[in-house]
This record gives C-alpha cells, sequence and structure tokens, in this order.
C-alpha cells in the first residue's frame, strides 16, 4: 500500500522493509527498535560488523576506529536503518543505492556531542562518508590525494561531524533529549522520536 502515514513508515532504500512492524529479534545497540522497525534482525545484527555487507563500509580507512567512536556509528546505522519515525524528513533522491533518503532530521545536542567527543581522538581522511572513496578494493579506501588527519581537524565541532558526514541526513541542534524537539539516536524503552516526528509533521520545519 502507499504509504501516507508520514508518523509511521519506511524510506525506500536499500535495506529498509517495506512497511514497519514488530522485530522480536533485533541485535544490540538496534534492540531499543523492536516494537516497531525498517530493519529486519538480519540487518541489525550486521550493523554491528565491520565492512558488513549492507555498504561494505570501512570503518578502519584511517587505523582502527575506537571502540568508542565505533559504538556510535553503529547506532547511527540502527537509527538510519530501523527507525520508523522518518517521514518528516525523507526525500526522493536520484541514486543507484537508494530512491529516498533522510534529510536534515534535528539531532539532539547531546547525542551529537556525545559522538564527537568519542571520536575525536580518531582519524579520517573525508569529510563527507558518502562520496568520492576509492572502492577498488570492495571496501572504501581514502582516495588519491587525500591524508588521514586527526578528527578535530576534519570536524572542528560536533555540528560540522553531524552535518557534514552524511551529506546533512542530520541537523545539529541545541534542544536536549528532554526537549521533544529533537530526535534520539539512543534511547531505552519507548520510542520517544515518533512525538518528535508528529511534533514536526504538525509545526512544518
Ligand atoms: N546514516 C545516516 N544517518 N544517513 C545516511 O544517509 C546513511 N547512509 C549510509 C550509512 N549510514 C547513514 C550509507 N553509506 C556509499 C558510501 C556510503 C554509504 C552508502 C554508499 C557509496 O557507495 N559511495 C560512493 C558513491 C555512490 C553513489 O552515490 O552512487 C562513493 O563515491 O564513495
Amino acid at each position: 500500500a502507499m504509504s501516507l502515514d508520514k508518523l509511521n513508515m519506511c524510506m525506500d532504500a536499500k535495506h529498509h522493509k517495506t512497511e514497519p512492524g514488530p522485530e522480536g529479534q533485533l541485535y544490540q545497540q538496534c534492540s531499543p527498535w523492536r516494537d516497531n522497525a525498517c530493519c529486519t534482525a538480519n540487518t541489525s545484527a550486521e550493523a554491528h560488523d565491520d565492512a558488513s555487507y549492507l555498504y561494505n563500509f570501512n570503518w578502519n580507512h584511517c587505523g582502527i576506529m575506537s571502540k568508542e567512536c565505533k559504538k556510535h556509528f553503529i547506532q547511527d546505522t540502527c537509527f538510519y536503518e530501523c527507525s520508523p519515525h522518518l517521514g518528516p524528513w525523507i526525500q526522493p533522491v536520484d541514486q543507484s543505492w537508494r530512491k529516498e533518503r533522510i534529510l536534515d532530521v534535528p539531532l539532539c545536542k547531546e547525542d551529537c556531542e556525545t559522538w564527537w567527543e568519542d571520536c575525536k581522538n580518531d582519524f579520517t581522511c573525508k569529510t563527507n562518508w558518502h562520496k568520492g572513496w576509492d572502492w577498488s578494493s570492495g571496501i572504501n579506501k581514502c582516495p588519491e590525494g587525500s591524508k588521514c588527519s586527526k578528527w578535530t581537524d576534519v570536524f572542528p565541532t560536533p555540528k560540522s561531524m553531524c552535518e557534514e558526514i552524511w551529506s546533512n541526513s542530520y541537523i545539529y541542534t541545541t534542544y536536549t533529549k528532554t526537549s521533544g524537539k529533537c530526535m534520539q539516536l539512543w534511547f531505552t524503552g519507548t520510542n520517544p522520536n515518533k512525538k518528535v516526528a508528529e511534533y514536526y509533521l504538525n509545526n512544518g520545519q
């Protein structure tokens, strides 16, 4: 059926289910989405693996990513693959690997800041992780002419990281997790993001 319910839908992308629904067996960090998810159990498990079949994406492109940093990328993957409440920010896109993307999802300040804090001693060679990699080996490597730099040189602020890394999937906000006005990557219990999506649907951006 056509998805008219912007508060409960899945984007048309590489691994998303066509409709959200319960998934009893979601893996580890993705388990908060088990009551209603756009990811399958298999996708949720793959989200925890290095260079998984999801995107063959290599987190360790500038040396081994620290486990503190990697946990945020795993959480971002769970959020991206599993969230059923991203409707207000889903946009059509002309890409080989997906028909829809998320754009300008308002991210809670703490979730962006702890992500950046936990990654700030890591290294990367690119600000935009969606484009411009060398895929000749099958996994992404730093392209010729780029060099691995300190995280803080590539991303001077949490805002720069959260907004640039996935081509503006997120906007950094100064809203806190209790505000009801920003989306949370990290939560336990009932998914708090449904009410946030409702708020933005009723109030426009
Ligand atoms: N997380 C969030 N929050 N938003 C996202 O959009 C998102 N996307 C991915 C993972 N987590 C996300 C998917 N990541 C390529 C690189 C990264 C990727 C998916 C695909 C890739 O193949 N890049 C090619 C260009 C491909 C193309 O655009 O046609 C490259 O040039 O490196």
